[in-house]
């Protein structure tokens, strides 16, 4: 904002008022980061958001929580965020969150997602980061952002046999990528040959890679990248144990 004034007497003055313009978003994208109005503040009170994610026809949807605080009331009823399956608030309902828990990723059978976020008039608190991704494999997919995290299909219940996902994470230029092992339990023999999960110094399977991975070492020392790119394979033919992942990334 620009004021110049060429003349100045006693009673002169200049006043702006703004307000944040409404916070309904539609995203027609494969992949994004949501972030609570305000992020990283506490959201404002008295606030009701719609949010519908359209991936491309055919893909599916998988959505991460990376951050979560919403005021906790008995049945979310103060503050929520609700997501339902669908371009719509009569579609079906997926879940209604609050409280400091990380929900369970969300994994969609289609490729829309409307989400409302409302805040009644008292007691904020952080809010959410989510990530979301989608493909037409029915997991992985391009992971978008400085930091976030992504899980195995179905997490934190077992992924079903033949799986078989691959995520590309991009951090901003000029930031390595970190990948932590949050959680990781992925049922082999020990060869990781038919289940391994495995990680590329790069943009694609031609990079240099680390792993394979399998089992459920809890001491993975973090993979650190070269660059701002890291790829990931996830493969699996079968499951017996209980078996899935959580995997974070920072930059
Ligand atoms: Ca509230």
């Amino acid at each position: 904002v620009v004021f110049k004034a060429e003349v100045l007497s006693a009673d002169s003055g200049v006043r702006f008022t703004y307000q944040i313009a409404g916070c309904n978003r539609d995203y027609n994208k494969a992949f994004g980061h949501l972030k609570s109005p305000g992020w990283p503040d506490n959201y404002d009170n008295n606030l009701d958001c719609t949010v519908t994610l359209t991936a491309p026809q055919n893909y599916t949807i998988s959505l991460f929580f990376h951050s979560f605080g919403i005021e906790d009331s008995s049945e979310c009823t103060h503050d929520f965020l609700e997501v339902r399956n669908g371009s719509d608030s009569s579609s079906p309902l997926l879940g209604t969150y609050c409280g400091a828990l990380l929900p369970n990723p969300i994994f969609t059978q289609n490729h829309e997602l409307y989400l409302r976020f409302r805040s009644d008039s008292v007691t904020s608190s952080r809010g959410y980061e989510i990530l979301w991704t989608s493909s037409p494999s029915g997991c992985g997919g391009t992971l978008y952002g400085d930091n976030g995290s992504f899980t195995s299909p179905g997490y934190p219940d077992t992924y079903p046999n033949n799986t078989h996902c691959e995520w590309a994470i991009t951090a901003p230029a000029g930031r390595p990528v970190t990948v932590s092992f949050y959680f990781i339990s992925i049922d082999d023999p020990g060869d990781c040959i038919q289940n391994y999960l495995i990680l590329y110094d790069g943009p694609d399977a031609n990079s240099p890679s680390s792993g394979p991975y399998c089992g459920a070492d809890t001491n993975i020392a973090p993979f650190m990248a070269s660059s701002h790119r890291v790829f990931i394979k996830f493969h699996a033919e079968y499951a017996v144990q209980p078996s899935a992942f959580r995997l974070t990334w920072d930059s």
